[in-house]
């Protein structure tokens, strides 16, 4: 890269100072098996600066050159050392009121110290940046990440000194050629908001790690796959131990591109199987040469058979709950208290399953899924008028879907991967989300794809193209609300007859808490209780409804929603903001979920 300082090259005359930072995309390919590994925080006091046109990045801030070609004192536009500090992750909408509504660029920086090992490889993990990070380190520049809501890895090894400084650019822009757009119904949170972590492994190290029960085998073979970064010699090999089972076994890997696969037969009638009653996790650990990795995992199959979905070979209704991640108090920036409070209350409702809605979630949400006991459907941001043409927008959504993928593989409690939400079904559309199904499949044949169609209104049926290429169908309809007329929703169901289980994944009406009023008016307690009666009436009589996900847990910021009662949130959540109140269609929904409990079969 040409250096700043070097003359004529003035920042202010250079049009395109940005193309040079493309090259170096952290993607899926540089993702590494961190569970459990040990791992050196950098969470904590960071110098920040609002960056809003890019400064650092024009004038290779990171450089820290204070000279000028002929050596003589330079002014620069930054001090490090002595900008304000922020505690690490956090959004900085929620940490500072000064930032609630600001969308851009901050740069963070700080010093760390770091004592080298013999024979280690060393990386940056960042947890979650949204939108767009670039990262510095000790003068030099590493790299960038695209999507706000995957982690994004960068090797260090080469790069790490006694004494460091990193700076790390957080772009929260919002444009409409990214994955979501510049226009969403939820709002954008910007910053480093999940965890900063250092990871050392041995020169070579287990780059993947992946276990899950193969489908289709009477659920009595669990395959685990592995791929090692560096020098793998020839004859060598892995080897997995699952204690609890008695499974200690040894298999090949490749020399020449360090993958190796086994198939391992399950003991006959030792084996737990994982579900949401009886969430049981076994130890496994995984070594090769000098790195071992371990995980907790649940051995489940899930599967569609016709109209049903099977979880284990058992026809399962789910009870579910959509959920944004999001608190008044930390944005995004979830803590595992609020992460574990949400699953409580959706088991309180009642249910078995929670979308996590519309973008990857915290990774520790399936963790905790799985510890729990809940099901869940993980999405990423294909979400309304994507441009869907453009091949840098697509290659961006299947690096983010491809990371989600990956990043969850283990957890037994995700069953479903969708490819998206309510995107209008034209070609370039079904082109597009076809070629993500695919890809999905592609990368894990062990769970189910599906996306949130809409209601084709001209046909009033569940008519969407992309349906072929799934195998559940998710459904957002708001008949009774969008489409105030209730009749439509019994017409949708007689004019369609899909050949594939359905999830109505969104219903839904607003309520502000404690407003009452009559069945009839908007944004009343008593309007959104209605609506709730009425679905519920009527989609428990679709036998292809194989399950739910009503809009919301609890009401989300969102800053398309303007109007008095709305106050800047969505207010179709069966709880307030605060989750403290639980408005009255919080009980109608537990009422049914109980019944179902009980008597679905
Ligand atoms: C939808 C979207 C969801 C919105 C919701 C609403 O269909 O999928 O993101 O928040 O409707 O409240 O309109």
């Amino acid at each position: 890269m040409e250096k700043y300082h070097q003359e004529n090259s003035s920042d202010i005359n250079l049009e395109d100072y940005l193309s040079a930072y493309e090259g170096k995309q952290a993607t899926v390919r540089d993702l590494i098996y961190d569970r459990n590994r040990k791992t050196e925080s950098l969470n904590g006091l960071w110098h920040y600066a609002v960056d809003q046109y890019d400064t650092c990045i024009r004038q290779h801030w990171f450089e820290e050159v204070h000279f000028d070609a002929k050596g003589n004192t330079a002014p620069v536009d930054y001090s490090f050392d002595e900008w304000p500090v922020m505690q690490l992750p956090c959004c900085w909408n929620t940490e500072d009121e000064k930032y609630l509504l600001y969308d851009g660029s901050m740069i963070f920086t700080r010093r760390f110290r770091y004592q080298a090992l013999a024979g280690e490889r060393v990386f940056l993990k960042l947890g979650g940046v949204n939108y767009i990070c670039r990262v510095f380190l000790n003068k030099e520049y590493l790299g960038m990440h695209r999507g706000g809501s995957t982690p994004a890895y960068f090797e260090l090894t080469d790069y790490l000194q006694e004494e460091n400084r990193i700076i790390i650019q957080a772009d929260s822009t919002r444009r409409p050629e990214q994955v979501p757009t510049e226009n969403t119904d939820w709002f954008n949170y910007g910053g480093i908001y999940r965890d900063i972590e250092l990871i050392r492994v041995p020169k070579t190290f287990i780059k993947r790690f992946q276990m899950a029960l193969v489908p289709d085998t009477q659920m009595n073979k669990i395959r685990a796959q592995v791929k090692i970064e560096g020098a793998v010699s020839e004859g060598a090999s892995a080897t997995l131990r699952i204690p609890e089972l008695g499974i200690e076994e040894t298999f090949p890997v490749s020399a020449s591109d360090g993958s190796g696969s086994i198939i391992v037969k399950l003991p006959e009638d030792r084996v737990c199987l994982w579900t949401p009653e009886d969430p049981h996790l076994y130890h496994t650990e995984l070594s090769f040469g000098e790195d071992t990795v371990t995980d907790e995992v649940g051995l489940r199959e899930i599967r569609v058979e016709g109209r049903d979905i099977l979880l284990n070979g058992k026809k399962l209704f789910l009870r579910g709950i959509s959920c944004h991640e999001e608190s008044v108090e930390n944005g995004k920036g979830l803590t595992d208290e609020e992460r574990l409070e949400n699953i409580r209350i959706a088991k309180e409702l009642g249910c078995n399953f929670m979308r996590v809605a519309h973008y990857p979630h915290n990774e520790r949400m399936a963790q905790l899924a799985d510890r729990e006991g809940i099901l869940l459907w993980e999405e990423i941001p294909v979400y309304w008028a994507i441009r869907f043409r453009r091949e840098a927008t697509y290659q961006d959504a299947e690096n983010q879907l491809r990371e989600m993928i990956a990043r969850d593989y283990n957890r037994a409690s995700v069953i479903i991967w969708s490819v998206g939400n309510e995107n209008a079904d034209s070609d370039e559309r079904l082109a597009f989300m076809k070629s993500l199904a695919e890809r999905a499949r592609r990368d894990d044949p062990t769970r189910m794809v599906s996306a949130a169609c809409l209601v084709s209104f001209r046909e009033m049926a569940i008519a969407d193209r992309l349906a072929e290429y799934l195998d559940i169908i998710g459904l957002n309809e708001y008949m009774g609300w969008y489409t105030p007329d209730f009749g439509m929703l019994t017409k949708l169901f007689e004019n369609s007859n899909p050949q594939k289980p359905v999830i109505v994944t969104e219903f839904g009406a607003d309520a502000l808490p404690h407003h009452r009023g009559s069945v009839q008016d908007k944004g009343t307690e008593d309007c959104q209780r209605y609506v709730f009666e009425k679905q519920i009436e009527t989609l428990r009589t679709i036998e292809y409804v194989k399950g739910m996900t009503p809009w919301i847990l609890y009401d989300f910021r969102c800053p398309r929603r303007t109007s008095i009662i709305q106050g800047y949130y969505n207010r179709k959540g069966l709880l307030s903001p605060d989750k403290k109140y639980r408005k009255p269609a919080f009980y109608v929904l537990q009422k049914f979920y109980r019944e179902l409990a009980e008597n679905w079969k």
